[in-house]
């Protein structure tokens, strides 16, 4: 029986055109400034996002941690929402490893955060309080169904930002995917953004890494914190050479997972017992709940599995389903198939 495996678009699998590139990559030492591949690469990001410079670093926790140690020091705040993957999945990092006092504002069904809470949530000039120092938005937006976070809001969050001299970081995990579903270019979302990570690794089917992208300064900052984090590559051109055929070939397709995520959740929508707003599904992420009060996550997401198809329990009543290369629209009707089975 083929598995089909819908519990993240981290279980993508590199594309022969990727496996090509590895095999052939020019690499250099990285942590001398010379593996001509990941320059290619980083520069080809940097321009991607509109920034002035990037760097190619292992993960997207790694490019997060790294981003809000440059923008906060120890004691400093940073405002996020209460379901930013940050404060979720991210082993509490900040804190951890940057000394970072996070302060969370209720996340929109949409992913953003109302600007009043933030403001509300901006700290005064006071002696006993920590200095708020950060804004970190999260685009798409992975648990609030991989909602896209358009460009007039950002524009307002850089308003409030610059009106209280604080910085903007994006974990932009998916930015690739909200640019395709709003149909703007990726600039048009970071240019309002200090700093703006995104990852290769998960719609973009590539093995490894993620990239950090802003200005030469905070690059340069950048590479000197990724290094005491233990994250200094050398030969890592292997893996950037697959990064470079993400970036030129993998973008556009993003839509079919768009699609398929929107059948995937319409389809979900018309089988007993499960519930779902398939209207709010604009990405690749779907979460659906169950209705049965008998039927757990876990014990549906087992069923599941033993009729091949792969999903995560998300939390107590949700499961989260993720397309992505190289799931196929068959695929998606086989997986609806055994939903609509194990539900009876
Ligand atoms: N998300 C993973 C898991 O960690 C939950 C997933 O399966 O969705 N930002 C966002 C918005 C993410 O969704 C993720 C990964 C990361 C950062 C971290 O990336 P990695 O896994 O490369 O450290």
């Amino acid at each position: 029986m083929q598995l089909i495996d819908l519990r993240s678009d981290t279980v993508t699998l590199p594309t022969p055109s990727m496996r090509q590139a590895m095999f052939s990559a020019e690499v250099g030492d990285d942590v001398f400034g010379e593996d001509p591949t990941i320059k290619r690469l980083e520069e080809m990001a940097a321009r991607r996002m509109g920034k002035e410079a990037a760097l190619f670093v292992a993960s997207g926790t790694m490019a997060n941690i790294i981003s809000q140690m440059i923008h906060c020091g120890r004691g400093d705040e940073m405002i996020l929402g209460d379901q930013a993957h940050i404060f979720w999945y991210e082993q509490g990092g900040s804190a951890a490893l940057g000394g970072i006092h996070p302060r969370t504002v209720k996340n929109q069904w949409d992913g953003t955060l109302a600007p009043e809470d933030i403001e509300a949530a901006i700290r005064p000039d006071n002696v006993h309080f920590p200095r708020t120092r950060l804004i970190v938005l999260e685009n798409t937006h992975n648990r609030c169904d991989g909602s896209p976070i358009g460009p007039d809001y950002m524009e307002a969050v850089a308003d409030l930002a610059r009106r209280f001299d604080l910085k903007i970081h994006v974990d932009g995990a998916r930015i690739f995917n909200a640019a395709i579903a709003l149909g703007v270019d990726p600039t048009d979302l970071t240019r309002y953004a200090d700093s703006v990570s995104f990852c290769l690794s998960k719609g973009l089917g590539a093995p490894a890494g993620s990239l950090i992208c802003g200005s030469n300064a905070f690059i340069t900052q950048a590479r000197r914190v990724r290094k005491v984090l233990g994250g200094g590559m050398r030969q890592a051109g292997v893996l950037a050479a697959a990064g470079i055929v993400a970036l030129t070939e993998m973008v556009d397709r993003l839509a079919d997972d768009h699609d398929n995520a929107h059948a995937l959740a319409v389809g979900l929508s018309r089988i007993n017992g499960i519930s779902i707003d398939y209207e709010r599904i604009k990405t690749n992420i779907v979460y659906f709940g169950i209705i049965q009060k008998d039927l757990s996550p876990p014990q549906l997401c087992e069923k599941l599995n033993a009729a091949g198809v792969r999903v995560l329990p998300a939390d107590s009543r949700r499961l989260r389903a993720v397309t992505h290369y190289p799931i196929t629209k068959l695929d998606i009707e086989a997986a609806l198939e055994a939903v609509a089975a194990v539900m009876g």
